[in-house]
Formats: C-alpha cells, structure tokens, sequence
C-alpha cells in the first residue's frame, strides 16, 4: 500500500510581523505537485490554521491544537517545511508531538534552514529520519520509495537533494490546498505567489540561496502563463506576486 504523506508548515514562534499578510507557502505546494504526481499527499499550514504565537500561553495553545489535530489525522510519512529560521522552534515541537503520538513513524524536514545548518536537526531520540538539504522533490521522492522497503533509517540521515531541471517541472497542483483555502480563506484568496523560475547564479553573502546548486531555470513564457493563468482563473486573487529569487534573468 501507498504511504500517506502530510506535508505541513509548522509556523513560527515570538514572531514580531502580523498574522494578517500570511499566504499558502509556495514551496510546500510546489513541492506537493511533484509528489502527488505518485503518492498521496495532504498539505497543512499550523500557522494559518492554529496561529503564530507570541506568548508561553500561547505557544501552550498552539502545543494542544496541534496535537489534537495529530490525535484526530495520522499519516506514514510528515514532511516539515522548516522554511525560513523563524520557524526552528515550531519545527521542533511539531515533530516532538508527532513522534510522541506516532513513535514508528517517519518525519522529514526540509527548507532553506535545514540547507544551513543541517546538523541542528541531529537531535535526542532521532527525532527527525531525514534532513534534506537544497530541493526536495528528488530526495523526497527516493525517501518515500525506500521507507516503502526499508522503513525508518537506523539515525538522522542529512540528504543532499539534487536540483530539479526545468523540464521536470510539473504545473501547480491546487487540488492540493483547495480544501485548506476554502476552510481558512472562506472569503476567497487576497494574494498568492507563484514562481516562474527558480534558483540564482550570483552569490551574495546575506542570502541564502547561493547555497543551492545556484542554477537559474525558469517555465517558457508559455508555461508562465499557463500558470499565472490557472491560478487566476481558480482563485480570483487580489494580487498574484512573482516570488522568484531572481525573476526574469
Ligand atoms: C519568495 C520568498 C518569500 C515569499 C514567500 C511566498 C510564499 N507564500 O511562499 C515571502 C515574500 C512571503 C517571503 C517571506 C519571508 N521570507 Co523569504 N524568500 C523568498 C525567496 C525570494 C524565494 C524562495 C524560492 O526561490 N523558492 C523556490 C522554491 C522552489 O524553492 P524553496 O523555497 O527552496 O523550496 C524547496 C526546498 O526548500 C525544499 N523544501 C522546502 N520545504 C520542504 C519540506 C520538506 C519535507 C522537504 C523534504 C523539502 C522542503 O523543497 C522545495 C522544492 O524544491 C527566498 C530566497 C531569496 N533569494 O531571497 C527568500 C528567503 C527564503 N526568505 C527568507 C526569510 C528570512 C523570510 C521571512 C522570515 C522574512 C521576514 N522577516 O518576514 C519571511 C517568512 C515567511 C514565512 N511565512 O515563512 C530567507 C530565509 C533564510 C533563513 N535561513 O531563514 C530567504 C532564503 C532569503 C535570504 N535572506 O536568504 N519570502
Ligand atoms: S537571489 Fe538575489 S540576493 Fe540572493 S544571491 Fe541571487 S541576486 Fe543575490
């Protein structure tokens, strides 16, 4: 039998930038689209569902929802997106909770963090199964293969995930957060962002992204607006924003 597979964002903690400009995490998405293409994949975002908290209540509150949400849903395999810092401590208590809940079950982080400090992800008990460095769609992909063979690898096990040529691309799955947008933005979407290329050849000391195989690929223009066009046409946003690390090279 197939795995079943969430792919959640895990929020972030004592974050000072409002709750009211969030969105539906892109890369989360993206990464869904290619691996529902085979398996089973339920996309979740405990920053828009439970919260950003910025008090020890709260955090005590943002713990309680999450494992009643855990108590009530189990999948084989949870992929955290620990996407940017903000979110290490979330990260962490997201997976504590579900390892809590499910012991034999399989937990995957990725995210531009985990590509920084991988080894802040070795941690008690092994917590986490994998840490993927770089892109995730072919590591994720093998991860979920071998753990149908294999199950659970015998400690923390840092991944380098290959980058993902341009025309393995695969379009935006929106089936996949159709049922969390229509839950949580009941009055439709404001704004969503979508990327047409990805990736940056430069290497500027602040930014992360030249830690990345720093290959720039992007849809044809065509594509591009396929996408921007699907996307509209579903949703009706407000705006729709390029998020590309270097749009338009
Ligand atoms: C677009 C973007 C945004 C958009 C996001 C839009 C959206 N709704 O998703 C907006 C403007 C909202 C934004 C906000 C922020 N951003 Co920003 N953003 C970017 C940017 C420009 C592009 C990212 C990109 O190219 N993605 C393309 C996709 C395909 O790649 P990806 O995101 O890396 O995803 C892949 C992997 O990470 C991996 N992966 C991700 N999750 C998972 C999970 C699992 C289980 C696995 C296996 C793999 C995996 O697989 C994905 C597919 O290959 C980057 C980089 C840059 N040049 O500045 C910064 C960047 C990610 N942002 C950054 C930061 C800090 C932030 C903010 C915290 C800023 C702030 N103070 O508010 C917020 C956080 C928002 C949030 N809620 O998380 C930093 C993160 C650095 C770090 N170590 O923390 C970056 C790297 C810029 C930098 N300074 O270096 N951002
Ligand atoms: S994405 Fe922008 S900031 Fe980052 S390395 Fe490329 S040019 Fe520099």
């Amino acid at each position: 039998m197939k795995p079943s597979i969430l792919l959640a964002y895990p929020s972030s903690f004592n974050c000072s930038i409002g709750i009211d400009d969030v969105d539906i995490k892109t890369s989360l998405l993206v990464l869904g689209s290619y691996l529902s293409k085979k398996y089973s994949i339920t996309y979740m975002d405990f920053e828009i569902a439970v919260g950003r908290p910025n008090s020890p209540v709260q955090i005590k509150r943002f713990e309680r929802k999450v494992r009643e949400y855990f108590t009530n849903n189990q999948f084989d395999i949870l992929g955290l997106s620990c996407w940017t810092s903000m979110s290490y401590l979330s990260t962490l208590m997201v997976a504590r909770i579900y390892r809590e809940l499910y012991p034999d079950n399989l937990i995957v982080v990725g995210g531009y963090h985990p590509t920084a400090r991988p080894e802040e992800f070795k941690l008690d008990k092994q917590l986490f199964d994998y840490v993927v460095c770089g892109e995730g769609e072919h590591a994720f992909q093998k991860i979920i293969d071998d753990y149908h063979t294999s199950g659970r690898p015998q400690s923390t096990t840092i991944v380098q995930g290959t980058t993902t040529a341009s025309e393995q691309f695969v379009p935006y799955d929106w089936d996949l957060v159709d049922t969390f947008v229509r839950k949580h933005f009941p009055d439709g979407l404001q704004k969503m962002y979508v990327y047409l290329s990805r990736g940056c050849p430069f290497d500027c000391s602040f930014c992360m992204e030249a830690l990345k195989d720093r290959r720039w690929r992007s849809l044809t223009p065509q594509q591009a607006y396929e996408q921007m066009h699907i996307a509209v046409e579903r949703y009706n946003p407000g705006i729709v924003g390029i998020a590309d690390a270097c749009f338009g090279l």
